[in-house]
């Protein structure tokens, strides 16, 4: 099927044409009535009769009708499809050029020199595309899971991408799950995308939001709730009449942040707000489709009737009673009501004065986000009133740029101060040249992001990044600290006088329509014959990759430790971004940032660690060299939650390229477990956690009966002391038969090129 620059209703028409049948297929096979998640998954079975549907419990095949791409992941992902040496993609798929743009300067210049900068990456990307017959949305166009939202998304259907936002789209109903590059690889070579079946945890919301709160509220406050693992395993279903009250881009954004909770996504039932969504963003075709098959859609009555009888586990938020909230520093789950906020900061000693503030993003960007963001900046302007920080703004895409500027909103924030960048994720994701703030500063920064791990935005461990709603943002950046609450605080404006701020006003789609503004899209040609990819033997940007060496057969017998972490190990820490984005697609450049942030448990400061060969203090990516130059396999060591964060495989890819053979955690994050997995190394976890305490740094791992690696059975394990005494343990895995295959042929991809006849 073409890929366009829109999904064409051929393709959702036959996916609502199978509905019925499926939702009954799977009426008859689970006995009962059925979720969303349930008829949305089920309607995307590779075999509706035999796929495994036990929650939490069965790897089960599925076929998505759609893969989105972004550049820094794309590279990777494009990278091993080409090893498999096919003529094109088997499912519709796109590549979006947002996160290598730099912010510095201002919109149009930072573009121009991101043009300039990635030219090699971006004509790479987009050759690669037109040869394997890819979508191609170059840069400018706007953030993924925008242009996804406004292009792509439609209710009941299901896509992977090359990113943990991907969920975004369940705002729209669309099962949208963040993957890595190698199960892309999977689907964009025709087979399926295999997971775990979901739990379902239903989000009942009652009530109707108002005043200062806003949708970002909802999910900061199910991050408090469920913490930043807490959703692992389960698809979020949002239900009730307040789930209805909220427009499908407030739905995105409540779903966008399922991320940071560990879920394998979330999603809102069809509604009115998805039809009106439909038609506005010039979709009426799906809209009126979608309207024909409304009822699996949604849930089955049943589940509303008695929501605790299917889902498995049901949380309450009454949106009357929800009150704005601001979470941070360091982590998502963080929360505090703003009215709170001041106190805990002086009490913390973090700084009330704001150094920075930020709105935009994947989250937070939409027409309804930057109206009720510029009815505030109106109401301040008429009262003279300026930030009294900077104010930066990311627009999510080309057509909310080119709408909101066209509505005068971005005039709007302009005039209290606010500076606008490149439709592109810049400062969210370290894209941000801030040479106006020493990194040694401790500084407050707020934004309307989703996760705010340190380093994350301008690279430094001291800024302290707190995320909340866009109209908290505006209101904290008037007022220049982070004690101000809107709902009591009054700000003096230049007349002397007392302002209290109105509640903010949003238009959820505009009156005048969506102006698509510069088109950004490249089609794939129809002759694709003659295109040719080129990747430079020198180029230190891109790198042909050469296929990883299969297990080979031996136990792994007393392998040194590179690392032990201490707590929080985000895919941040493992693969920092930030500078590190232009390497993303060479393996061996890219690994010189290997564990870069994360924090050694025996000293407890990052970066560094200890050489098992000489005993030297080195930075973690030289000791991983080291090691892997001498040929001597190693072991990591992790805390809970470990690769919680982004979906990039590099930071899966980079140890198995230095000679990682296991990665030993408390937990681990779903995608980046699955990264481990399709690379070829062991993810283990402890059966008893105090293990991790026992290990200490001059120890070493042994991994035995490995021939045995059965589906549920534990891996026998030892610490061997350094006067030779043996501590056995046991470590536990989650893989099943296909996947230990995986292991033992030394990656997934090297079973796929077999299957290819590529090797
Ligand atoms: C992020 O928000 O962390 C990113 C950057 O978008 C990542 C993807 C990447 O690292 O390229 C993600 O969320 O998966
Ligand atoms: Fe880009 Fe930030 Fe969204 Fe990731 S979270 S896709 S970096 S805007």
């Amino acid at each position: 099927m073409a890929v366009t620059a829109t999904t064409p209703i051929e393709l959702v028409n036959a996916v609502y044409a199978k509905l019925p049948d499926r939702v009954e297929i799977g009426r008859r096979r689970l006995g009962k009535a059925l979720t969303l998640t349930e008829k949305i998954l089920l309607n995307h079975l590779r075999d509706p009769e035999t796929g495994g549907l036990e929650r939490g419990v069965s790897y089960t095949d599925f076929d998505p009708d759609r893969i989105a791409m972004q550049d820094a992941t794309a590279q990777m992902a494009l990278l091993q499809f080409m090893t498999a040496g096919l003529a094109e993609v088997a499912a519709p798929t796109t590549v979006h050029c947002d996160h290598l743009i730099q912010a510095k300067v201002g919109a149009t210049i930072d573009l121009g020199v991101a043009i300039d900068t990635n030219k090699e990456v971006y004509d790479f990307l987009e050759s690669v595309s037109a040869k394997y017959d890819i979508g191609f949305w170059g840069p400018g166009s706007g953030i993924i899971h925008q242009v996804v939202l406004e292009q792509y998304a439609f209710p009941g259907g299901m896509m992977i991408g090359t990113d943990s936002h991907t969920p975004n789209a369940g705002g729209l109903g669309m099962v949208a799950i963040g993957v890595g590059g190698a199960d892309a690889v999977d689907v964009m070579t025709g087979f399926p995308f295999n997971v775990r079946f979901p739990k379902v945890i239903g989000i009942h919301l009652t009530g109707k939001l108002t005043g200062w709160s806003s949708p970002k509220d909802v999910i900061l406050e199910v991050a408090r709730i469920l913490t930043v693992k807490g959703g692992t395993g389960a698809i979020i279903e949002y239900f009730g009449l307040g789930a209805e009250s909220i427009s499908a881009t407030g739905k995105a954004t409540i779903c966008n942040i399922g991320a940071e909770i560990g879920a394998t996504t979330s999603v809102f039932a069809y509604d009115e707000s998805h039809d009106a969504y439909l038609r506005a963003t010039r979709r009426a075709d799906i809209a009126d489709a979608a309207k024909a098959v409304a009822a699996d859609l949604r849930p089955d009555p049943e589940v509303y009737a008695e929501p605790a009888s299917y889902y498995d586990q049901v949380i309450e938020i009454d949106l009357d009673t929800l009150a704005p909230l601001i979470n941070g520093p360091h982590s998502p789950d963080y929360a505090h009501k703003v009215s709170e906020i001041g106190a805990t900061a002086v009490e913390k000693e973090w700084p009330l004065e704001i150094s920075a503030t930020l709105i935009g993003s994947c989250t937070n960007s939409s027409y309804e986000d930057i109206t009720r963001a510029a009815s505030i900046a109106r109401q301040a302007s008429a009262k003279g009133l300026k930030a009294k920080t900077k104010l930066l703004i990311t627009p999510g895409s080309e057509q909310v740029r080119a709408t909101i500027e066209r509505d005068g909103l971005l005039a709007d924030l302009e005039a209290i101060g606010g500076e606008v960048l490149a439709n592109a994720c810049g400062p969210c994701i370290g894209q941000w040249s801030r040479p106006d703030m020493d990194p040694s500063t401790v500084n407050t920064i707020v934004n309307s992001y989703n996760r705010n791990f340190p380093k994350r935005n301008d690279g430094s461990a001291n800024t302290l990044s707190f995320v909340t709603s866009p109209d908290t943002v505006i209101a904290m950046a008037l007022a220049g600290r982070l004690d101000f609450n809107p709902v009591t605080d009054t700000l003096t404006a230049p007349s002397g006088e007392q302002v209290k701020l109105d509640e903010p006003v949003g238009i959820t789609l505009p009156e005048l329509g969506f102006d698509p503004g510069v088109d950004t899209f490249t089609p794939p040609p129809t002759d694709r014959s003659g295109i040719e990819v080129k990747v430079s033997p020198t180029s230190d940007r891109l790198q042909l990759l050469t296929a990883f060496e299969p297990w080979g057969g031996q136990d792994y017998v007393e392998l040194p430790l590179l690392l032990k972490a201490l707590g929080k190990c985000t895919t941040d820490h493992i693969s920092m971004a930030g500078p590190w984005l232009k390497y993303r697609g060479h393996l061996e450049n890219i690994s010189g940032n290997l564990f870069l942030g994360v924090i050694n448990a025996f000293t407890e400061s990052d970066g560094f660690g200890k050489d098992p060969i000489d005993g030297e203090t080195k930075r973690f990516p030289e000791i991983a060299k080291h090691l892997h130059e001498a040929g001597v396999s190693w072991v990591a060591v992790g805390d809970e939650n470990y690769g919680e964060g982004s979906s990039r495989e590099h930071a899966a890819m980079e140890p198995r390229f230095r000679g990682a053979k296991v990665i030993l955690v408390r937990s681990f994050a779903r995608i980046h477990e699955t990264n481990l997995k399709k690379q070829g190394v062991l993810p283990l976890t402890f059966a008893d956690p105090v293990v991790y305490d026992q290990i200490g740094e001059d120890d070493k791992l042994s991994f035995l009966g490995l021939a045995d690696l059965a589906p549920g059975q534990p891996v026998s394990a030892e610490i061997v002391k350094p006067d030779g005494t043996k501590m056995p343990f046991d470590a536990l895995h989650t893989m099943n038969e296909e996947q230990i295959e995986w292991f033992r042929a030394g990656g997934a991809l090297n079973i796929i090129r077999q299957k290819m006849g590529q090797s």
